[in-house]
């Protein structure tokens, strides 16, 4: 069973044995002997069945039981135990006689109190692990123990007029409750760097110049740059502001300059649907940004009238940290009438897109995005090459700026290449009909000896890019979107095929013979034909080959981000936040790295909903998936979509020294929360902006 229908099962039979818990409880108290027992025994095995859901979710790590192990089940256990002692045998007898004399015996608070007192406890874990979660701490522990044992009391007190000992029950179980209060509520000024691997002195000084952007989060609001550096002992500090691209190429490149202007307009899609939208340059998506391998980017962005303001981030593309575009971090956010200039070299190859970094999860889903494509130097683009945003805008699924599928011609033997870019904060599936393809390249870098593929759904994580490459076939080929939307038609071109098409048959004869053994699947017709198909697994696709590094590699630093949901405090104000590690933005310590260092990153959700994680600056290695090594090709990513109940082990080498975004690029999640900074040692940022996303 995988950890998420675990982690699902262990939900279940925890609801149901507090409501047995509960239930039976009741039915004493209204003098229900029979029907008293029996939910006794649905209890007692559903206390059981909790236990076994416990350990075996324990199988899947420490991070999805803790609170359960430490508190959760410690309380069912002798709550349970306790009520079996006290309330089993009377209840029991009770039933078996069912007389007048035996209802009123059930009624007695020695039966009912235990049988509820147990169903509080079980309740109790749930709100832990719902409300609270990862990690418990003894303050929440103590806080709920509060809480149940008060309940206890309360209910005792209300079914009898005498109580022994109430008095002190009672101020016992307030003392816990305000010392409990008091170690949740009052924060503890701890801020180093889980896993940090050296001294906290570093882990702070970084600290407070990469988190301490958030506003209202207390004393550390003023916690300035220079403040940070100082305590660095004399190590060699850098401001954000300084790590900025070239003025002029590297040798052989040109400059491809763009201008972009941040404005709002209503924008008309192919359908004739207008939708109001945050565009650039008007248009939505942003124009197309194309370079070639060794050219210099230069981008200037104005902002003609987004109020927020706006910054152009560079989805995937490992830029210098002061181009990243994160306000309040490498600059500050662009507001109406201003502006600013982006350089960096086009050093990789692929597939990418760029969007705005400020208030990103509205702007984004408004329309402040484009794509970055670049191609490599000395190769003449042949065959049909399409880039394929998919947005959802103004509630529809567009490809591009299209609501409406795209009808393009190639002749057969064409090679095309379609590179599917997900600009939406949650997973898309395509399928590809009509012609066996290849999946060259995730994340703008290519895989290993990708296989030839057909009848296969393709999940792309929010903010992930994946290319695809076949020869046109002599019969149609359909892209679809989630099962239900066509977005791409290609259809053979009647005639003499052009000039790609004589080079590429050349080629292709060798895969064409391969591909041939794979049945792709005929285009469908409108319905959900795709639906059945199932999902590829990317770590096992394509072939092995060496990597800089693996998972026996000794890694300089190790960090653990568990996620999930709970109360917080997210940008000064209490939230239901999405949480890493328990805390939420700007409250979770800054992961701290020095330059050349190998780090490990371990992802964990304990949480019910997907979390793309995404990290600027950097691509890191896939080592393991829960547990699994990769078995296909490498895989280098920049957004990993961590599901329910996985775990990702990430890698990377730490060669792009910055203050880095580390998030999830589901933005309405980093809003509420979910986004951290890593920093490389001595880089201060003179910026204080309250967001960074
Ligand atoms: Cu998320």
């Amino acid at each position: 069973m995988t950890t998420d229908r675990l982690m699902a099962l262990d939900l279940l039979v925890s609801v149901l044995t507090a409501a047995a818990w509960m239930s039976a409880g009741v039915a004493a108290a209204a003098r229900r002997p029979r029907t008293a027992a029996a939910l006794f025994a649905v209890a007692l095995v559903a206390s059981l069945a909790r236990v076994w859901s416990v350990l075996a979710l324990a199988g899947a790590g420490w991070w999805f039981v803790q609170e359960k192990i430490t508190v959760a089940l410690p309380l069912l256990v002798a709550a349970g135990a306790a009520a079996t002692a006290l309330a089993g045998p009377r209840l029991l007898r009770a039933a078996r006689r069912a007389d007048a004399a035996s209802r009123e015996a059930v009624k007695a608070p020695a039966v009912a109190v235990p049988l509820l007192g147990a169903g509080y406890a079980a309740t109790v874990g749930i709100v832990q692990t719902f409300l609270i979660g990862y990690p418990a701490d003894p303050g929440t522990a103590l806080l709920l123990l509060a809480v149940a044992a008060g309940a206890v009391l309360g209910t005792w007190r209300a079914m009898s007029t005498h109580v022994p000992g109430l008095r002190t029950a009672t101020a016992v179980t307030a003392v816990a409750a305000v010392l409990g209060g008091t170690l949740v509520f009052v924060p503890s000024g701890e801020t180093t760097a889980e896993g940090s691997a050296t001294g906290g002195t570093a882990a702070m000084a970084a600290t407070g110049s990469g988190s301490g952007s958030g506003s209202g989060s207390g004393s550390h609001e003023h916690h300035s740059a220079s403040e940070g550096s100082a305590s660095l002992m004399g190590a060699e500090t850098r401001p954000v502001t300084d790590l900025r691209g070239p003025a002029v190429p590297p040798p052989g490149g040109a400059v491809r300059r763009f201008e972009l202007t941040a404005r709002t307009a209503t924008v008309t899609l192919s359908s004739g649907r207008k939708v109001p939208a945050w565009t650039f340059n008007g248009q939505v998506p942003g124009p197309p940004l194309t370079a070639v391998q060794g050219d210099l980017v230069e981008v200037r962005l104005r902002n003609a009238d987004i109020t927020s303001g706006v910054t152009l981030h560079w989805h995937g593309y490992d830029v210098p940290s002061g181009e990243d575009g994160v306000p309040g971090l490498t600059q500050e956010a662009v507001p109406p009438g201003g502006e600013f200039v982006y350089r960096f070299v086009a050093a990789q190859v692929g597939t990418y897109w760029y969007h705005t970094h400020e208030v990103s999860d509205l702007g984004v889903r408004m329309g402040l995005y484009g794509t970055l494509v670049v191609t490599p130097k000395g190769t003449a683009a042949t065959g049909l090459d399409l880039t394929l945003p998919v947005h959802t805008l103004g509630g529809v699924t567009v490809t591009g700026d299209r609501d409406q599928p795209l009808v393009r011609q190639a002749a057969p033997g064409t090679p095309v290449r379609l590179r599917l870019i997900n600009t939406d904060n949650t997973p898309h599936r395509f399928t590809l009909a009509g012609t066996p393809y290849r999946l060259v390249a995730v994340d703008g870098t290519d895989l290993n000896g990708p296989g030839t593929l057909g009848r296969v759904g393709l999940r792309l994580a929010a903010g992930g890019r994946y290319d695809l490459a076949f020869t046109m076939p002599s019969d149609p080929v359909l892209l679809r979107v989630d099962d239900r939307t066509d977005s791409v038609r290609i259809t053979p071109e009647s005639g003499p095929p052009g000039d790609g098409a004589a080079a590429a048959a050349k080629g292709a004869t060798a895969s064409a013979t391969a591909d041939s053994a794979v049945d792709s699947g005929a285009v469908p017709a409108a319905g959900g034909q795709t639906a059945g198909w199932p999902e590829l697994d990317l770590t096992r696709y394509g072939a092995p080959a060496p990597t800089p590094f693996t998972s026996r590699s000794r890694f300089d630093r190790n960090f653990t981000l568990v996620l999930d949901r709970g109360f917080a405090l997210t940008n000064g104000r209490p939230a239901y936040a999405h949480t890493v590690n328990g805390a939420a933005f700007p409250d979770i310590p800054t992961e701290v790295v020095r330059e050349g260092d190998l780090v490990r990153l371990t992802v964990v959700n304990r949480g019910r909903e997907t979390h793309p994680w995404h990290l600027h600056g950097h691509r890191v290695l896939v080592l393991s998936r829960d547990g699994r090594s990769v078995t296909g090709s490498p895989l280098w990513l920049d957004t990993f979509d961590v599901q329910p109940g996985q775990v990702w082990e990430v890698a990377f080498r730490a060669a792009n020294p910055g203050l880095w975004m580390n998030h999830c690029h589901n933005l309405s999640h980093a809003d509420l929360g979910m986004m951290l900074h890593l920093a490389y040692e001595g880089v201060t940022t003179p910026f204080h902006g309250a967001h960074s996303g």
